[in-house]
């Protein structure tokens, strides 16, 4: 395998059932150990309040950094793997309480739009929750295909009612 063929990907976790904390830590452990997969960065857990139905608790969320050789589209079946081993049910509520979300954030500079994958990730620009793990994690530079610097994003974003789980 040639270091041409590695990505850097990023992806964000979030839970608010059943442990939260435990359920992003184990997770993120695991992304480690995702085939042609090294997990090179991980933000600190973040406690952050739901966005969509209001009556559901508090989610923690975290973003992770890695490197692969997968494709984004095999990437993602290897996400939604690790959903599944942490019982995630899908019971067809949008935005509904979940053991585990992993969604592909961003997959190197590329935009993708299938049926089952759109990257950069949709809502990626207006997620608070996604957005202040993320700059912990990468250069302030970072140029989003579609949305422009990462940088530009935050000023543009209240981070209240986030707080990090210390
Ligand atoms: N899919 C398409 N693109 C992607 C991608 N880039 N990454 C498809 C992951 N999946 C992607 O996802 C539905 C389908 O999206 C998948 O089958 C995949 O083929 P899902 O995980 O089953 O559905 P979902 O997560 O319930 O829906 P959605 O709209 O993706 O929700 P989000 O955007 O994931 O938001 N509040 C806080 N504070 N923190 C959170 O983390 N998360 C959500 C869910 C709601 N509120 C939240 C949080
Ligand atoms: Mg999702």
């Amino acid at each position: 395998m040639s270091e041409s063929s590695q990505i850097v990907a990023y992806i964000g976790l979030g839970s608010n059932l059943e442990s939260p904390r435990q359920q992003v830590s184990r997770a993120l452990d695991e992304l480690g150990d995702l085939p042609e997969t090294h997990c090179t960065a991980r933000s600190l857990l973040y406690r952050t309040p739901p966005m969509g139905p209001p009556d559901q608790p508090d989610y923690i969320n975290a973003v992770a950094a890695v490197t692969t050789s997968l494709s984004a589209e095999m990437l993602l079946e290897e996400l939604q793997r690790l959903e599944r081993l942490h019982w995630r049910v899908r019971n067809g509520e949008r935005w509904g309480p979940r053991t585990l979300d992993l969604d592909l954030l961003l997959f190197g500079h590329q935009q993708i739009k299938t049926s089952r994958l759109i990257v950069p990730h949709p809502g990626l620009g207006e997620r608070a929750f996604v957005l202040y793990p993320l700059a912990e994690i990468a250069p302030p530079g970072l140029d989003i295909p579609l949305l422009g610097s990462l940088s530009g994003l935050l000023e543009r974003i209240s981070g209240d009612g986030i707080e990090k789980v210390v």
